[in-house]
């Protein structure tokens, strides 16, 4: 595998979403395309690095895009127009900065400063407080360019809120990707590495341009083959991935069978206290890091959906994570140890068995016992990336330990890339979800930046969207996701409405129509897939396996505890403590009374917390039957909305990219009138109810 270099040409032979958000579009306006021709002719580098030259590399690449010319690189910066260099490398003083300006910065933040050169000549100076500082200082200041925005006073500081922005991939070896919408894997065919190494490349610099720095790159559940990737068979492949991830600031970790002592080993056993198992797991780290000095550490699905781990030796997690943080902790390594972990071999009859609980019930008395090296890593709600579901009671009951909440950008149960679905506002309300854990105003947001309980690892992961698909993402709207994901991470304060505008500016331009209708569509989204699928949190109700499209009863009588118990007089789950599972009681107060409650449980969360009749009255003032008649109906008037929507766009959107959408359209129009049918069908035979405003049920 060679380096590529980025090369204009090659990537205009493909469709233009290939580029996403970095189309670097050619500036089309005389004099800001005269004025910055001549101002971006020149970039002086005082510091020379691996992750440097990436930032210096796309500077060039996007500057001679947008204005076809090839700035000169220079390693005497003094009159060049654009400076790059790290803080300890850039004679701040002669640019009215001293070091003092860093401080509050962390090691990822940069500082952007417009300052006067020789014979008044306007210099933009970027300076990151480490190169990948550097780096985020480029692809913010490429950003701002692509915006129109005026460079004349830029002054602006910024660091990431957190100190891991992960992505996991789940692509197996073979080339497929669990939960994967968007083609093949980018990074194996055939039980080996791809060579198209460019492709790998592209991916890295639209993750760090979205703020990523870190990426686990195989499924959370290891099989056989890819259990070898932490062999000499392919670590000097992975060392290669491991490179050109590198130079754009992103680790690299990799997910690991629990069992590798016994199935690479040839031990009897994985028992993580036993002392052969301890010998194994630090001799494998010192391979490991011999190939690979800057490997990030281990990503790890154990007792989980089948697969190994602890238990098996009647050990817990923290045992069971332990062992691999001593291995890895002389390196630097980090062990993030999932907890999704729940009986996935319920009976259905059994209604005190709560999965939602599972989580907590596993992990909150383990609080403390994990070494420091050790993240946990916490799915979003209680259950598994529905469209609606309350915030895992975990997140803040853990004091003594580190946090990382997982996503899911993958539309595994939000349309799967044919339906579009923005799930920006849906992150942003997790994030800014007061867990009440440490008193009023303690948010999701400050526990995962570590802020509340001072944890020193920190972050958040999400599961990818990408494949080989030419637009990465299957439908080119579904992008957003994957940018917006970045943009939030970094900075959770941003609005979803500015996030949205950026995005839909960078991948499209700013034709105002194009702005607004997009726009529309995106953020209206969310909404209109959630009322034309699973009502007032109950979840599911999709065809088992696949997961894409409506089965009521599809995971009913099965064994994995996602039950909507519906009968004829009402449905929902019982989760409250006098009469349910009990489940209410894992949050903080006030919010345990409050979904514990009737009378304050949210509407949208009703059937999550709650059996109820039919005829039970929402504080929207519908019964809950009306209420699924109504939602049902509307979502499908939202998705016929959105298509005339899209189709004004045309010929203002490129042609793939608009036969594209509009073809995923064609298809969501299909899946919300089977949703809206099939659930409205349901729901008025097992109840019997009339809709108020007679329109057609079958
Ligand atoms: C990677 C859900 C998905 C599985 C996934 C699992 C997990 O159950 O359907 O495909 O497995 O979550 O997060 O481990």
């Amino acid at each position: 595998m060679e380096k590529p270099a980025l090369d204009n040409t090659k990537t205009r032979q493909y469709p233009k979403s290939y580029r996403a958000w970095l189309q670097y579009r050619r500036i089309t306006d005389d004099n800001t395309y005269r004025k910055y021709r001549a101002w971006l002719s020149s970039v002086g580098l005082f510091t020379d690095s691996v992750i440097t030259n990436s930032a210096v590399e796309e500077l060039a690449y996007a500057v001679e895009s947008m204005l076809d010319v090839t700035p000169f690189i220079s390693h005497s910066p003094q009159k060049a127009s654009i400076i790059l260099g790290t803080h300890q490398d850039i004679p701040l003083e002669n640019y009215g900065l001293s070091k003092s300006s860093f401080e509050e910065l962390n090691n990822e933040g940069y500082l952007m400063r417009m300052v006067s050169g020789a014979n008044n000549s306007q210099q933009l100076l970027l300076a990151g407080k480490s190169d990948k500082g550097v780096l985020y200082a480029v692809f913010t200041f490429l950003r701002l360019l692509q915006m129109n925005t005026s460079m004349d006073t830029l002054d602006r500081k910024d660091a990431p809120a957190h100190l891991f922005r992960m992505i996991n991939q789940w692509d197996n070896i073979d080339g497929t990707v669990e939960r994967g919408y968007s083609g093949h894997s980018i990074f194996y065919i055939d039980n080996d590495f791809k060579e198209d190494i460019d492709r790998m490349k592209d991916y890295a610099r639209l993750l760090s341009s979205a703020g990523i720095n870190a990426i686990s790159i195989n499924n959370v559940n290891v099989w056989d083959t890819e259990t070898n990737l932490i062999t000499a068979e392919y670590l000097p492949k992975v060392k290669k991935v491991s490179d050109i991830f590198n130079a754009y600031g992103i680790s690299l970790f990799l997910s690991i069978n629990y069992a590798s002592p016994m199935t690479l080993g040839k031990l009897d056993t994985a028992d993580p206290l036993d002392s052969k198992v301890k010998m194994w797991w630090k001799e494998k780290a010192a391979e490991l890091y011999h190939y690979i000095p800057s490997f990030g550490g281990f990503v790890v699905k154990a007792d989980s959906e089948g697969r190994p781990g602890p238990f098996t030796y009647d050990r817990n997690h923290a045992d069971g994570a332990n062992v691999l943080a001593e291995a890895l902790e002389p390196y630097g390594g980090i062990v993030i140890w999932r907890c999704f972990v729940y009986n996935h071999k319920q009976d259905w009859r059994d209604r005190k068995t709560d999965r939602a609980k599972a989580a907590y019930d596993h992990f909150k008395p383990m609080d403390g016992r994990f070494l420091d090296n050790v993240i946990l890593q916490i799915k979003n709600g209680p259950m598994d990336f529905q469209v609606r579901e309350p915030v895992s009671p975990l997140i803040g009951a853990l004091e003594k330990t580190n946090y990382m909440l997982e996503l899911q950008i993958a539309q595994e149960y939000t349309g799967q890339q044919i339906d579009v679905c923005y799930l920006i506002p849906q992150w942003k309300e997790y994030l800014d979800f007061d867990t009440h854990a440490g008193g009023k105003n303690t948010k999701v947001k400050d526990i995962t930046n570590g802020s509340v309980y001072k944890n020193p690892l920190n972050g958040i992961a999400a599961v990818s969207n990408i494949g080989d698909n030419l637009n990465w993402t299957g439908h080119t709207l579904a992008q957003a996701n994957l940018y917006g994901y970045g943009k939030l991470i970094w900075d959770p304060e941003i609005s979803t409405e500015d996030i949205t505008r950026e995005w839909i500016v960078l991948t499209f331009g700013d034709h105002p129509k194009v702005v607004e209708n997009i726009e529309y569509i995106l953020l209206h989204s969310w909404e209109a897939y959630e009322r034309y699928t699973s009502p007032l949190g109950i979840g599911w109700m999709i065809n088992p396996g696949h997961h894409y499209g409506p089965n009521i009863d599809g995971y009913e009588y099965s064994k994995w505890g996602t039950y909507h118990f519906a009968d004829r007089e009402g449905m929902g789950v019982d989760r409250t403590v006098e009469t349910g599972t009990g489940y209410t009681s894992q949050y903080f107060s006030p919010n345990a009374e409050k979904y514990n409650s009737l009378e304050t449980c949210p509407d949208e969360l009703l059937l999550f917390f709650h059996h109820v009749p039919y005829t039970h009255t929402l504080h929207s003032g519908k019964t809950v039957i009306q209420h699924i008649y109504d939602t049902h109906f509307q979502g499908v008037e939202m998705v016929e909305n959105f298509i005339e929507k899209w189709e004004e766009l045309e010929g203002h959107i490129d042609e793939w990219t608009f036969e594209n959408v509009k073809e995923r359209f064609q298809r969501q129009l299909d899946n919300a009138i089977e949703w809206r049918d099939q659930v409205n069908t349901y729901f008025y035979r097992k109840s019997g109810i009339e809709d108020e405003k007679s329109r057609t049920i079958y």
